[in-house]
């Protein structure tokens, strides 16, 4: 049987891992002061499986993802999706974000769509992150609707469904600067595009033209930086466009070099199956002053399981402390999982992210680099495998109570109750 309340030595086990990591020349009171400087965004979209607020929404379409599972207690409204979120977040330690799409509008039962929506149907959320003291950020939401049925929005050969999704995509953008420059937090405005297809297509070309046209237009207009910074995400294939992507990751990184004010976004569960984004990172930072980046898990052919703290996630957070970069990467949640209790999943993913960066601001990175200038590559290989096994999680619980949230495995508890009282009762 699971047992509550084990962890009473927080603060000597700390003492403990202090003084181990200090041998290594790593100062674990000044990391844990560090870690709060690492906002991550969490998805608002893991609480109602992508479904959204429009009028008449249903499941998530047309858009080569799918949440599959229906546990019970789904969010039904914006209140109990900002509820469940906030439970969420008292149980994730640190200051997290909220990352919103377009379909979270609240219109009061009134029918607007994609084409026209305005900054106003996002005052609820405004309102709600003013009063608990966090950011936003926001996605153009070019899946769910009518006019993505035949598999293409920004790069449709119909100038009809072109033209839509470009206004939507302004309509975006304004609505992203305006609420950076409410919450006085700039606000990341993310694209990303389902556009592709099934089979092999003959035509490639004209579909990367058309995109390319589109983000064009769609980003005429300059906004101040401080407010919003637009991003792009790529894919390499989805379910139903397995053969063919049109904004893959060669479009969007020649793009962004092309447009230095739009940043690239890498969603780990975006390439190939083997593929880690990892070393992509300081690649991109040589040219770029900033990223984006999309922590989900792969799985076989979904890019959207919940993180978990494994070698892929890892990596990327090791990579990003070596490339001295926490301040020039932005870390988002991207996972949407129906099968689980959704807080659980925002909470596994968000400690999952947190402890792999609170690991990689622990790592004796200089001893690694000295090894490496020395020509001893035998003892940086074995120090790696050595700086595995130091008692992170000391520090980890450590950073958990000081931020007045559950050490280990205790938040646990929390969800339960939660569930008992709060999302068994929703029909
Ligand atoms: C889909 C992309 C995208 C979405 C969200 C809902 O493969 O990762 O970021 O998950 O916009
Ligand atoms: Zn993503």
């Amino acid at each position: 049987m699971l047992k509550f309340g084990m962890y009473k030595n927080i603060e000597a086990e700390y003492k403990d891992a202090k003084e181990i990591y200090a041998a290594f020349g790593v100062d674990t009171d000044e990391v844990l002061k560090n870690m709060q400087k690492v906002p991550l965004s969490l998805h608002c979209w893991q609480g109602d499986d992508v479904v959204g607020l429009e009028e008449g929404a249903g499941a998530l379409s047309g858009g080569g993802i799918l949440a599959t599972g229906n546990y019970p207690g789904r969010a039904r409204n914006g209140e109990e999706i900002r509820e469940d979120i906030e439970k969420a977040m008292s149980l994730i330690p640190g200051k997290q974000r909220v990352n919103l799409h377009a379909i979270y509008a609240e219109t009061d039962g009134k029918h607007v769509d994609r084409d026209e929506l305005r900054p106003e149907y996002f005052k609820k959320w405004i309102q709600w992150a003013k009063e608990n003291g966090i950011g936003l950020d926001f996605n153009p939401t070019f899946f769910s609707h009518k006019m993505v049925e035949s598999g293409y929005t920004l790069s449709s050969k119909d100038d009809r469904v072109q033209r839509f999704w470009i206004e939507h995509g302004k309509r975006c953008r304004e609505i992203a600067a305006e609420i950076g420059k409410e919450l006085k937090s700039t606000c990341i405005n993310n694209t990303w595009i389902p556009d592709g297809s099934k089979d092999l297509p003959a035509d490639r070309m004209t579909h990367r033209r058309i995109l390319k046209e589109s983000l064009d237009e769609m980003y005429k207009t300059k906004f101040n930086k401080e407010y919003m910074i637009d991003s792009v995400e790529s894919k390499l294939f989805g379910i139903g466009s397995e053969s063919y992507v049109v904004g893959s990751h060669e479009f969007y990184l020649e793009y962004v070099m092309r447009n230095k004010d739009i940043m690239l976004c890498l969603d780990s569960g975006h390439f190939h199956p083997t593929e880690n984004i990892f070393d992509k990172i300081s690649s991109v930072l040589a040219f770029s002053p900033e990223l984006l980046l999309h922590l989900s898990r792969g799985v076989r052919w979904d890019s959207d399981h919940v993180t978990i703290l494994n070698d892929d996630v890892l990596a990327i957070a090791n990579e990003v402390k070596r490339c001295n970069a926490y301040d020039r990467v932005h870390f988002a949640l991207d996972f949407f999982d129906a099968s689980i209790n959704r807080i659980s999943a925002w909470v596994i993913g968000a400690r999952a992210v947190l402890k792999s960066i609170l690991i990689s601001l622990l790592e004796p990175t200089e001893l690694l680099l000295e090894e490496e200038e020395k020509g001893k590559l035998g003892n940086r290989l074995a120090l790696m495998e050595e700086f595995k096994s130091l008692p992170y999680a000391a520090v980890w619980n450590k950073y958990c109570y000081d931020n007045n949230t559950p050490a280990g495995h205790e938040w646990l508890k929390d969800v339960q109750e939660y569930e008992d009282n709060v999302l068994s009762k929703r029909a």
